[in-house]
């Protein structure tokens, strides 16, 4: 029987913490670690193709169930691979363990092959990033970076040499309990009462949902009906507040639609609800509260008229029975007004001959792929024009789940963030909406897929092109250059790494490649031959912008529908109160 190693003590540890797999590649450092899995049978291994790959994995898996995850990479190139997928983690507080081997301890600091110092590479973007040199470190040293993973939400790094990991442990692992639930913050009396105070007092309020509306949709629906207030929200908010919303006003920012630009720079008082949207320009500098259960992001994307430290939902809760029910509601039926209006328009730009359009409209393709997806899918979505389609066209429930790479903004996160979400949630439909510049960036992927069978939907986008850059580009008033990303049968490729593939270039072709993909078994993918000037615009660009937009544009330029959304628009008008006219 072979003896007890460190490596098997830090894998008890992660078992303590409920951890299943880790994504990485194997090599030399990382193998007392891997041969500890082996033996103990009760942690898997995922085999992904690129380390930055089983980053993105873990990143997705802690995202969504908000437990740990972890991610491996061998010394030196194995692990700096890691670092793209791990500040997508960080930026997204999703709690991930990052295990990165280092060299023979007796060669650090020799310039040694495949020598690095990842603990001081990855202190950017994790909470905890410590070098393990010593034997007696362990178990401590573990549970502390488990504990800084789910504690403070984001990243921990362990540095350890394959040497160490090979070593017998000094001090037992014992057990010890891991905290994962978190107390909530409820704010100071004074913020509740001075929040409580604005609100009462403001001629007309709006207010703008992060994702930290998560948990709180109840309470800020209450607060609206109180407050006769449109809803904003963020990308990240969408998910979780868009849906069944008689207030809402759509989203502002780069990808913005709907009156929520307007709302939020008309009304009389703002209110930030567990967001840290990061665009000043769409925010009105002018009387804003904004409440955060992270303490230091109050104030720093505008000035603040009063800061509220607090959980949305505690705080609201809070709240709620300070606050006056207001009468006037002109405010609010202007803004569903405004928004019904900006969404009809969009409907009426886009639906033009979308079924017959060559290439296949992107906006078309994702309609569609809406409809056919199942209500609790969970979608995956590249950093490019994808966010634009997800943005618009996936219609939020409360049960379906839309990530992406939406702080750190990292090409490619799609694909390998759709391997942890379906290894995560194995009997869900998992879609990735794939650029082809992201999928091609982490093709490899496709052959992780396949090797594990994971029924993962790959969804591709495919203009040929760098299409985001190329809006860019146009908006800038530049020429686009070196943006081709070449012709390539995506379908073809994935059929040859044995994986359901189709290559769809007739619209009328779309809905059954989409359904027949999304009811295959296994694996699949439907590359999708679209239009790379279906270009949406920012709808508050500046004047300079718009001129130097006109001048190298010249090209079609869509402005985008808006799927869905526009029946609850017009629902929400329906229901706006009639004036009782008594005699
Ligand atoms: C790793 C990385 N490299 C470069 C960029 C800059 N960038 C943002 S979107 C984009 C184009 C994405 O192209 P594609 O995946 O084909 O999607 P499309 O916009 O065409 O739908 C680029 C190059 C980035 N965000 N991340
Ligand atoms: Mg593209």
């Amino acid at each position: 029987m072979s003896r007890t190693v460190l490596a098997d003590q830090l894998m008890e540890i992660l078992l303590e913490a409920r951890v299943e797999r880790i994504y990485g590649v194997v090599g030399d450092s990382l193998n007392p670690l891997v041969d500890a899995l082996r033996r103990g049978g009760r942690i898997e291994w995922v085999h992904v193709r690129n380390e930055e790959a089983g980053a993105f994995a873990a990143a997705a898996e802690a995202q969504l169930t908000g437990r740990l995850a972890v991610c491996a990479g061998s010394c030196g190139p194995g692990n700096t691979h890691l670092i793209q997928g791990l500040y997508d983690a960080h930026r997204t507080g999703a709690p991930v363990l990052a295990i990165a081997s280092q060299i023979p301890s007796v060669q650090v600091g020799l310039d040694f092959f495949q020598e690095t110092h990842p603990e001081r590479l990855f202190v950017e973007c994790s909470h905890y990033c410590e070098l393990i040199s010593q034997v007696a470190q362990m178990p401590r040293v573990a549970r502390s970076a488990v504990q800084h993973a789910l504690g403070g939400g984001g990243v921990s790094v362990l540095v350890i040499s394959g040497d160490v990991l090979h070593r017998p442990p000094e001090i037992p692992a014992g057990r010890s309990d891991v905290l994962i639930a978190k107390a909530t913050a409820t704010p100071p009396a004074e913020q509740v009462m001075a929040l409580a105070e604005r609100l009462n007092q403001a001629s007309s309020v709006t207010l703008f949902c992060g994702a930290g509306v998560a948990s709180a949709r109840a309470e800020v629906m209450e607060l609206a009906g109180k407050l006769h207030s449109p809803i904003g929200h963020t990308l990240r908010g969408k998910e979780w507040i868009q849906y069944d919303n008689r207030y809402d006003v759509g989203m502002t920012g780069l990808l913005g639609y709907g009156a929520c630009y307007e709302a939020m720079n008309d009304a009389d008082l703002l209110v930030l609800l567990g967001t840290d949207f990061p665009y000043q320009d769409f925010l009105p500098g002018a009387r804003t509260v904004q409440i955060d259960r992270d303490a230091t992001r109050l104030g720093r994307r505008t000035p603040l008229e009063l800061a509220v430290h607090g959980d949305v939902a505690a705080t609201l809760r809070a709240v709620l029975p300070l606050v006056e029910q207001k009468t006037e509601r002109s405010f609010l039926d202007h803004m569903l007004h405004r928004h019904a209006t900006a969404l009809e328009h969009g409907v009426s730009a886009y639906t033009h001959d979308i079924e017959r359009h060559r290439p296949i409209h992107p906006e078309y393709a994702a309609r569609i792929l809406d409809e056919v997806a199942s209500d609790d899918a969970v979608f995956t979505v590249d950093t490019g024009m994808n966010n634009v389609w997800a943005a618009r066209y996936i219609t939020p429930n409360g049960r379906r789940r839309v990530i992406g790479s939406f702080r750190h903004g990292s090409m490619a996160n799609a694909l390998p963030q759709a391997i942890g979400a379906q290894l995560a949630y194995p009997g869900r439909q998992v879609i990735a909406m794939a650029g082809d510049g992201g999928l091609g960036m982490l093709l490899g992927e496709l052959l992780t897929i396949s090797m594990y069978q994971l029924p993962v939907k790959v969804i591709v986008f495919n203009n040929s092109a760098l299409g985001m850059v190329k809006l860019e580009m146009l908006v800038d008033g530049l020429p686009d250059y070196q943006i081709d990303n070449g012709d390539f049968d995506y379908g073809a490729i994935a059929q040859a790494a044995g994986i359901h593939g189709i290559r769809v270039e007739e619209p009328t072709d779309v809905r059954v490649a989409l359904g027949d993909a999304l009811t295959h078994p296994g694996p699949a993918l439907v590359d999708l031959a679209t239009d790379p000037n279906a270009l949406s615009i920012p709808p508050h660009i500046t004047a300079a912008e718009v001129k130097g937009f006109a001048l190298a544009a010249g090209k079609t330029v869509l402005d985008g529908g808006v799927g869905k959304m526009i029946e609850m628009a017009r629902v929400n008008l329906r229901n706006i109160p009639r004036p009782t006219i008594t005699a």
